[in-house]
This record gives C-alpha cells, structure tokens and sequence, in this order.
C-alpha cells in the first residue's frame, strides 16, 4: 500500500523525535550526559583505558532476527514505540499488537544467514583500519547469538535452522575471527530481555508494552529476582566462556531509577566479571558509577573534547540493523566524522548492519575500504593520539601524539581544490611553527607567517604537484615550544 506523503512526513518526524531522545519526558540518557565520571578503581582497567582510547576506530555490527526482514531491532515488540518502529512493517498495518509480537519473535524459525563468514569480516575490518569491534550478542529481543545454556532462544537451538550451520555460534566464530587479526573485542548485550517471561509476562502477548517489565516494580519481586539472575548468568557465561573480552558493553540503559521505575546495577556481577578477566572494560549504559568505565554517546558528537574516555556509536547508514534501503553517509561524512571524534579525544564505533545473509552490504564495504585508503596516508595523526587545545581551528582539527607531536588534519569539502598556498590557522598560545610535514608525501612544506584581519598562522607554499587529498589532509606541526615534535 502507498503511503501518502503526509503519512510519511509525520512518520519521519516522529521516528526522528523518538531516535534523538530515544527517551520519555526529557529523561537524561546519562551515556550522552556530562554527569561526574567516576574513575575505576583498578589499575589495570584504567591501563586497558589507554590502550582503548588508543583504538579509535570500531566496527559496530548489529545482527539479528530483525536483519531478516530489513526491519528495526526490537522496539517493533514494544507497543508504546509501535509508530516510528513499525514503520517499515506495512504488512503488519492494522494487524492486531499480539500478532505482531507473534511473527517477530517466530523470526527465529527462518534465521539463517548462510553467507555469513567471520574470516571476511574480521580481514575487512582490519584491513580497513579498524582497530576492534562491538557485536550485538543478545539485542532487547532476547534472541541470543551465542550458545547460551539460559535459554532455547538462540542461533544453536534446533528451532533456528541456522543451527546446524558450522558457524552458529556467530558471537563465538566472530570472536575468534577478529582476536586471530589482532582486533580488539567489545561484547554487546542487552540488560533488557523482551523475550524472557520474567521480563515481560507472556512475552508482552496480549499486553500494551513499554520498554520496561509487563509488572509494576515490586508486584512480582520473585520474578524481578529470577530475571536478573538470569541476566547475571548469561553475562558472566559471555565473559568466562566467550573471551578474552576487552569491553563489555551493556545495553538496556533505562533500568534505572532516574529512568524509570526500575534499578538493575552491575553490583556483584561487574565484580564476578572483574575475578574472570581484572582488565575488563564494563560500560553499564545509564549508570553513572563505577560500572561506566566510559560514557558512550550515541548517534551524537559531543561539542567539545570530554575529561573522560568516551566511545560514541553512530549508524553508518539510517539504523542499527540492516534496512533494503539504507542510505548511508558519505566516505567524505564518515572521514570527517571520525577526525572530529579523535580531535575530541574520543572513539568511533561506526556501526553497520549485516545483510540477511550474512555479508556485509555492499555500499558498507566500499566505505569501510575509502576509510582504510585514507589511514593509511593519515592513520599516526588518529591512532594513540589525545585532544589537545585548540581541538579545532576552522576547517582544520588538531591531534596531539603522546610523545607530543601536534597533528593538524584540514578538512576538504567537494569543491576546494588549492593550488598555490593553503593557510593553517594557528593561534598565538600554540607558538612559534618551525617545521610542518606532509603526511601522506613525508614531504616538509614551505610557509611563512601570516596574520591577516580575519586570520592567522602560517600560509603553506603548496608544490606544483600538489594534489589535495579527496576528504582530508594531515600535517604534523612542529612549534617552537614542542621539542617532542621531531621526526
Ligand atoms: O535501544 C538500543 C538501540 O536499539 C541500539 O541498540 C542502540 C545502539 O547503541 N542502543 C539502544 C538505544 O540507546
């Protein structure tokens, strides 16, 4: 049925509403808030931080039943959220709640993404300079891509026809796959289980569901108690049986009191964790204790470089799983993303969406590749690098290397094309420039100071064969007082 374009604009409007706040009544998200982060305790996880904030460049899969159809993950079984997350499920318009929830949760009867292959994905990833992933283990839905002994619902049961496929336990295979190319691991699970009867009485059949359990809190305290052992259980399964895991990066962040009527914390099971793997990296989304080890904004760039490690997740194309017609961001978009994130001192977990199949889609994997390509020429002004001040100067970011060499990154947009002289803006607290090297040539540039009415620092003689990169171009900047800039 053609939907009308008023219809459609509405839809538009609201799933933007719904996808920004993504909560109620103006709730604070704390993953995007600035409250006080609280330093963790061990040693060894504030070393592992290092070597996190050192990545910057993580390949964030979302994988699941909802893959199948091109559909939206897991709030198409929320009823509340019925409006923008059924809206791309015309042929459930006007079908009753229950039988919606019905037919999503059976998805599991025709998952089998035969084409799926970890090698591929973890050799793209790598290749393409990204230095760890995040996988959707266990999404909201409940259905576990994992082997899990706490419930038939998963990729290894006999109900899922891809259980007799060599690679069911996808979470497993995909694991191996990446460690084996040297990339770091970040398990994604959801604290929140829709499918699980403790959560939601009769799996939200013949309820109006919200994101929270079917019960008011404290109607039915043994199954609270019983739910969250459950989700207890499976996460320490992920952390002993499935690792070693560097990031355990829990999703589910309204189950909280200053969310909603809930509280689930990590107390007890974040400790059990920590006996298995000391370093583990624990990101209870929401909370803002010593369960978040670093604060994770979503489809969002802080304005300014945060005091603390932060990891923002942003969908490559227009949702977290795979959609038929997707359209994604421009390698131009994506390049300039992920400087302005690194300037800022943070991650990129650029997320992507597997086919139904399996694979990667195409327009991904071409993107994926121009982000390699430019790493390549560019990658010591990204990797191990830290927010410095001034972060940004015009269309220029800056990078600072932990031995203290200063990176300057200028941004291109389509139409420039600079053929003499390129100006680099510097302010006056940066010092005196002594030396400014080409990146991707070696090449040291000639310049002589420059300030203008309007502008100021250094205008860069560009050489006859001078030819811009096509997104991007960074320089190293040697300035009198930075000694460590040397080569
Ligand atoms: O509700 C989820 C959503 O589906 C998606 O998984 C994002 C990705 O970080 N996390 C939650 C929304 O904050």
């Amino acid at each position: 049925m053609k939907v009308k374009i008023g219809e459609k604009l509405i839809v538009v409007i609201l799933i933007a509403l719904a996808a920004t706040s993504g909560f109620t009544d103006g709730q604070k998200h704390p993953a995007r808030s600035t409250d006080p982060y609280v330093e963790p305790g061990s040693p060894l996880v504030r070393e592992r931080l290092e070597w996190f904030q050192d990545q910057k460049l993580c390949l964030m899969m979302h994988f699941g039943l909802y893959s199948t159809m091109g559909i939206t993950e897991s709030w198409p079984l929320v009823t509340k959220d019925a409006f923008w997350a059924r809206s791309d499920m015309e042929w459930t318009r006007g079908m009753d709640d229950a039988e919606v929830k019905r037919q999503y949760f059976a998805l599991n009867r025709s998952f089998n993404p035969i084409r799926f292959n970890a090698t591929d994905i973890a050799k793209l990833a790598k290749r393409c300079g990204f230095r760890y992933i995040t996988f959707t283990a266990k999404h909201h839905d409940g259905f576990c891509l994992y082997d899990t002994k706490y419930t038939d619902y998963k990729t290894t049961d006999p109900s899922c026809p891809y259980s007799t496929n060599p690679n069911a336990d996808i979470t497993k295979v995909l694991f191996d796959a990446c460690r084996a190319e040297g990339l770091g691991i970040s398990c994604y699970f959801s604290k929140a289980d829709f499918h699980n009867e403790d959560y939601w009485e009769n799996r939200g059949i013949g309820h109006y569901t919200d994101r929270w359990p079917t019960y008011k809190n404290g109607e039915q305290p043994e199954k609270w108690a019983r739910f969250k052992e459950f989700t207890k259980n499976q996460i320490l399964e992920l952390v002993r049986d499935y690792g070693p895991i560097d990031v355990l990066w829990i999703d589910g962040a309204w189950l909280f009191p200053w969310m909603g009527p809930f509280d689930f914390r990590m107390n007890g099971i974040a400790e059990e964790a920590w006996k298995i793997r000391p370093e583990l990296i624990i990101v209870d989304r929401g909370s803002n204790d010593q369960y978040m080890n670093l604060r994770t904004p979503e489809q969002c760039v802080p304005e300014k470089p945060l005091p603390f490690p932060w990891e923002t997740c942003i969908t490559m194309a227009d949702g977290w799983g795979y959609h038929y017609d997707d359209v994604y961001k421009s390698p131009r978009q994506l390049i300039h993303l992920l400087v302005d994130v690194v300037a800022k001192g943070g991650n990129l977990a650029l997320n992507v969406g597997p086919m139904p199949d399996g694979r990667m889609p195409r327009p991904a994997v071409e993107r994926m590749e121009a982000m390699g390509a430019w790493l390549k020429k560019n990658g010591e002004a990204i990797y191990a690098t830290r927010a410095i001040e001034p972060y940004a100067l015009k269309k220029w970011r800056f990078t600072r290397a932990k031995g203290g060499r200063v990176f300057a990154i200028r941004l291109w947009n389509e139409a420039e094309n600079p053929r003499v002289s390129l100006l680099l803006n510097v302010m006056p607290a940066q010092g005196e420039v002594v030396r400014v090297t080409h990146l991707a040539t070696g090449r040291d540039m000639k310049f002589t100071p420059t300030i203008g009415n309007y502008e100021r620092g250094v205008t860069l003689a560009l050489p006859p064969d001078f030819m811009r990169d096509a997104y991007a171009d960074a320089f190293a900047v040697q300035f009198k007082s930075n000694k460590e800039n040397k080569k």
